[in-house]
């Protein structure tokens, strides 16, 4: 009788650091701790004996409370060119199967190439279900022994001036993740290749890449520790998405493709005066529904600054700097303050648009 089909998967990750410290963060576990699971959990527990035959077990912890097990036991320990070890989940709800790890770690370009093959899986579905657990947990890795951490693997495509891009940043920089701006216009095949609609922003973390702002913002919300980019409670949150979404869907029209973009967009050297009547015609209406939403506070959701106020910030911002926008606001006191609340936040001020050019 034939065996029964298995299926594996296999990543390649190249990481600038030395082998020696690559192979390190496998097996010691005061390193392991630090990023042997995928990013938004941590390590609850976890006992290593690092010998051929020896065993591991550790336990990693969601956000949420959840908890997974997993365990196996060392088949080749040799440092620094390769690991192998046997890998299953432990728990009533876990899939009951035994599959094996092995990583390869070569010296390249002053870094190492890692070669992980995962294999022994019985089904297809269940292999691919690992893919992005290890593209997540190979980011902390990067993180770890990279020097330059998580802005080796976070890489945020875009224009610097454009009020996406500043949302996505202010997001980062609120929740204090390092990353690299790459410079990429919409529509570029870059982008296209990243994004169906060739839109900017597009955030990469590794291999894995989101597109639109707030599923990106929601991503770093997730992934990443620090300040929540959301409000506390239940309600709160539910009114951050309601605006989300409202300034996505009435807000960015007419504000900044229907106005803004004319004016530092003319047509044939002049600004398309229709175009930017009719958006200025729509303001009173969408600056009232913004003031009333701020009402007392200096925020559209919750206590403090959240998603909402990210997107919405960069917009305002443009919109003040040409003149009907600029005389319209001033007539909303709440918005005036709100603006002027999140105006005075460092990620507001590190992320200014170049101007002129
Ligand atoms: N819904 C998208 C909007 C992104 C967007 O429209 N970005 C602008 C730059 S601010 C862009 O790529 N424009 C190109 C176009 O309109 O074709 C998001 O939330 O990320």
């Amino acid at each position: 009788m034939n065996p029964p089909q298995t299926f594996q998967l296999t990543q390649r990750r190249f990481i600038r650091a030395p082998r020696e410290r690559v192979f390190d963060a496998f097996v010691r576990i005061e390193h392991a701790r630090e990023w042997m699971c995928p990013r938004g959990m941590s390590m609850a527990q976890c006992e290593f004996d690092v010998r051929v035959g020896g065993s591991y077990r550790f336990t990693m912890r969601a956000r949420d409370g959840d908890q997974f097990t997993v365990g196996g036991s060392y088949r080749e320990i040799l440092r620094p060119e390769r690991l192998t070890y046997t890998w299953a989940w432990q728990g009533e709800n876990m899939p009951n199967m035994e599959t094996l790890i092995t990583v390869a770690f070569s010296e390249r370009d002053g870094g190492t190439e890692l070669v992980l093959t995962h294999s022994g899986f019985p089904s297809a579905a269940m292999c691919a279900s690992h893919e992005d657990g290890w593209n997540s947990t190979f980011n902390r890795l990067c993180d770890l022994v990279d020097a330059r951490g998580q802005a080796a693997t976070v890489t945020l495509y875009g224009d610097p001036r454009s009020t996406y891009v500043r949302s996505v940043r202010m997001g980062l920089a609120e929740k204090g993740v390092k990353y690299t701006l790459q410079p990429a216009a919409p529509h570029t095949p870059e982008v296209n290749a990243l994004h169906p609609f060739g839109r900017i922003p597009v955030l990469a973390d590794g291999p894995i890449h989101v597109f639109e702002t707030s599923a990106i913002l929601r991503y770093v919300e997730e992934a990443f520790p620090g300040p929540s980019l959301l409000p506390g409670s239940i309600r709160e949150r539910a009114r951050g998405e309601q605006w989300v979404s409202a300034l996505n869907a009435y807000v960015d029209g007419p504000l900044v493709r229907r106005y803004v973009l004319p004016y530092v967009f003319p047509k044939d050297g002049k600004p398309d005066r229709a175009t930017i009547d009719a958006a200025v015609k729509e303001m009173p209406a969408l600056f009232a529904a913004l003031d009333a939403a701020y009402g007392t506070r200096n925020f559209l959701a919750g206590n403090g600054p959240t998603m909402a106020d990210y997107i919405l910030a960069p917009m305002l911002f443009y919109v003040g700097f040409f003149p009907e926008g600029k005389a319209l606001i001033a007539n909303y006191p709440n918005l005036v303050r709100g603006h002027a609340a999140i105006a005075e936040r460092a990620s507001f001020k590190d992320t200014m648009p170049p101007m002129g050019g």
